[in-house]
């Protein structure tokens, strides 16, 4: 049974709003244009949708919204499984839609929607699009990293290509529940190859290619896959990365561990490097070109239960090992159609582009799942936005027509930072919706996103949500009310968001707090892998009978949501998650590293900076040598993305006598608000603060 519903202040609000004009084009607070970010208040401002993207939108009014979303949360069963019949299943789910219990003082966190029925999210992928007529639409166009070489994919052939791989993964032994890891970048087979899992019933585990060889193997031991799927190398920019090479390490690390992994399925992305040049162990590894082909372009599907598991992927956490999260079939699928059908105003005539990685969570469902259910066109990039030059995307937009773009605010800053002309001499007139995700995007960014790159005439759906979330929670519907730059507006459909204080005691009205979630949505993760105590513990301990995010969260006087980043020790690094205990772990393992804290610090482009506090062993004198090679260990052991901004040494941290490390301290000496330390009389050595604010430009 669902908890009470009062009508939350949320929803009244958009009632009132109700009666608020539509049409107005701009920013209607022009003041907050002149006077700029620090005068002007930024939770005033709102945009309107035109009249013209309103009428036509699937939810065209604050009205429309509020029926959908009170039947949605009144009634989730019927809501959902309306949904779900849109989709082909094998055999309709049990009479109960979902089950849950979200409260772990009455026993176990358990999650599940549509139990009893069987399907496949691949064929729902292709086949359903096939036999709708969609056979002959492009599926995917892809834009290599080198401008001119290109290629695209019909509904029809991306099915041939994936049943290929399908029958060759099941030919080599990969039955359903088996562990596949996918190591490539974004080549058309990234894509393939997890709907090849998916279609039979594998568990694909997608490792973003930018994680070193020890960050793949401990993920490889943990999920202990039948098949690794890589490629030689790939071109990034002007970069070659040989990631056959780092997969080989991995493969090594993790034998050695006693995990082996039979089949290490390499594709030779030509446009790199040559087969010739690739090293090879002989009897494990294969070339992708050299099998595949050979086998039937039709592979019949492995209907599996909705809570059949579909994929793992890691994600940081707040302590050094990462998360294997879990996502199950049916309700990931009809969630991430739904947000994506909803959030951008999915018209079967959009040609749609989101510039995330399909190792991150935003490619699972907005690169592959969520488009290619809606059987939309999707622009698939492996390049660099800034290579040859800092106007590749406006390129590209220009060049397939995109029509809706869906970006970080890491990007938008950093090409705000180039100048508008590297836009302006792009049309962009295709483009109709854009989207942002992975931090708060800042309302400077948000403006010059929405009058630069979308000529005004766009509205931005601000998409806040995670791993563990599976799709969108808070966003924007484009048409259906008026934004504020930087607030992720209001709840999707069937989501109950609540802001609670540290006592986990529920504010309503204008307030801050903890974001926390009240009872479950199709598209949650089920669990950890191997750890549901961990689960249960991380996630809904920590104010029981909700889900807590890890982000604070603010809602203003006419209930927008505005995010304000993480609360625990995990900083978003562009848009990335990195642990902090992750990056210690690493330091400390250099040998002249005695111990190392790490905070988060502002960036102007990145969002948040890595900066780290290390202290070395006695007798070893620092250097600029050192403070390399301890940026170079965390390369090698997570990956060049998390890779310290700052090297801060430090003869000691500051610990409380029972030494728990204070960051709230580092934190402030990291961003040079030393007139904010605070009480520092509980710590065990207050010299040490001293000590560390001497040595802050060394
Ligand atoms: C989708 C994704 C999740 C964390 C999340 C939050 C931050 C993501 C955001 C946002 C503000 C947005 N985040 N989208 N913060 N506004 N629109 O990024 O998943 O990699 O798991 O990161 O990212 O802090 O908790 P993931």
């Amino acid at each position: 049974p669902r908890k009470n519903l009062t009508t939350s202040n949320h929803l009244r609000h958009v009632e009132s709003m109700a009666h608020l004009p539509s049409g107005a084009g701009r920013i209607t607070r022009l003041n907050a244009l002149i006077l700029g970010d620090a005068l002007a208040s930024e939770e005033d401002d709102l945009v309107f949708p035109s009249e013209v993207l309103s009428t036509q939108a699937h939810v065209s009014s604050p009205q429309k919204y509020l029926e959908m979303y009170q039947r949605s949360v009144h009634d989730p069963s019927g809501f959902w499984s309306d949904i779900a019949s849109e989709f082909y299943w094998r055999e309709k789910w049990g009479q109960q839609v979902y089950h849950e219990n979200f409260d772990v003082r009455k026993g176990k966190i358990k999650i599940e929607w549509f139990k009893g029925g069987m399907t496949n999210i691949c064929y729902n992928c292709l086949d359903r699009n096939i036999e709708s007529g969609k056979g002959d639409k492009t599926a995917i166009y892809w834009e290599g990293n080198e401008p001119g070489l290109d290629s695209s994919m019909t509904y029809n052939q991306l099915l041939a290509r994936v049943c290929q791989l399908a029958n060759y993964l099941k030919d080599v032994g990969v039955h359903k529940g088996d562990a596949v890891v996918i190591y490539l970048p974004m080549l058309m087979e990234l894509p393939i190859a997890m709907l090849a899992c998916a279609r039979i019933g594998a568990i694909h585990s997608v490792v973003f290619a930018g994680f070193s060889a020890e960050s793949l193997a401990q993920r490889i031991i943990d999920c202990r896959p039948k098949v690794v799927i890589t490629c030689n190398a790939v071109r990034r920019g002007s970069k070659i990365i040989y990631l056959k090479e780092i997969v080989d390490s991995a493969l090594l690390e993790s034998a050695q561990k006693g995990i082996v992994t039979d089949v290490c399925l390499t594709y030779e992305n030509e446009s790199a490097m040559k087969k010739e040049m690739t090293k090879w162990t002989k009897g494990r590894d294969i070339w992708w070109q050299d099998v595949i082909l050979k086998y039937p372009v039709t592979c019949d599907v492995e209907w599996v239960d909705a809570e059949d598991p579909l994929f793992l992927l890691y994600t940081s956490g707040s302590t050094g090992k990462p998360k294997g999260v879990l996502h199950t079939t049916g309700g990931y699928m009809v969630y991430t159609a739904t947000t994506f059908k909803y959030a951008f105003d999915y018209k079967p005539t959009d040609i749609y582009w989101c510039t995330a990685d399909c190792g991150w969570i935003t490619g699972h469902s907005y690169v592959t799942y969520g488009p290619l259910l809606n059987g939309a066109t999707v622009v698939v990039f492996e390049g660099a936005p800034n290579y040859p030059d800092v106007g590749r995307c406006w390129d590209i937009v220009d060049k397939y027509k995109v029509s809706i773009f869906y970006t970080a605010p890491t990007l938008v800053r950093s090409l705000m930072r180039e100048g508008d002309e590297h836009v302006s001499r792009y049309s962009r007139k295709s483009l109709r919706v854009l989207g942002s995700v992975g931090e708060p995007i800042n309302p400077s960014a948000w403006r010059w996103f929405f009058n630069v790159i979308g000529d005004a005439r766009c509205p931005i759906s601000d998409t806040w949500w995670q791993t563990e979330t599976g799709g969108f929670m808070i966003t924007p519907l484009p048409g259906a009310w008026p934004q504020k730059p930087g607030s992720a507006t209001f709840p999707f459909f069937g989501v109950q968001p609540v802001i609670v204080d540290e006592k986990g005691v529920e504010i309503e009205g204008e307030c801050s707090g903890y974001l926390c979630v009240k009872s479950s949505w199709p598209g949650a993760f089920r669990t950890l892998h191997g750890d549901h105590e961990r689960y249960e513990t991380t996630y809904f301990s920590a104010f029981p009978g909700y889900y807590f995010s890890g982000d604070g969260c603010s809602r203003d006087k006419d209930g927008y949501y505005w995010l304000t980043g993480r609360v625990d020790d995990v900083i978003n690094v562009s848009g990335h998650r990195i642990g902090t205990a992750e990056v210690e772990s690493a330091l400390v393992s250099h040998p002249q590293c005695a111990e190392a804290a790490v905070v988060g610090v502002e960036h102007e482009v990145k969002g948040q900076g890595i900066y780290a506090f290390v202290t070395i062993v006695e007798g070893v004198p620092y250097s600029d040598d050192l403070r390399k090679s301890l940026v170079m260990v965390v390369r090698n052991q997570i990956g060049a993305f998390a890779a310290p901004d700052k090297i801060h040494w430090a003869p000691g941290l500051p610990k409380t006598r029972s030494g728990k490390i204070m960051r709230r301290i580092l934190r402030k000496i990291a961003s040079r608000q030393l007139d904010e330390l605070g009480d520092t009389s509980t710590l065990a050595d207050p010299t040490v603060v001293d000590q560390l604010i001497a040595l802050a430009d060394c």
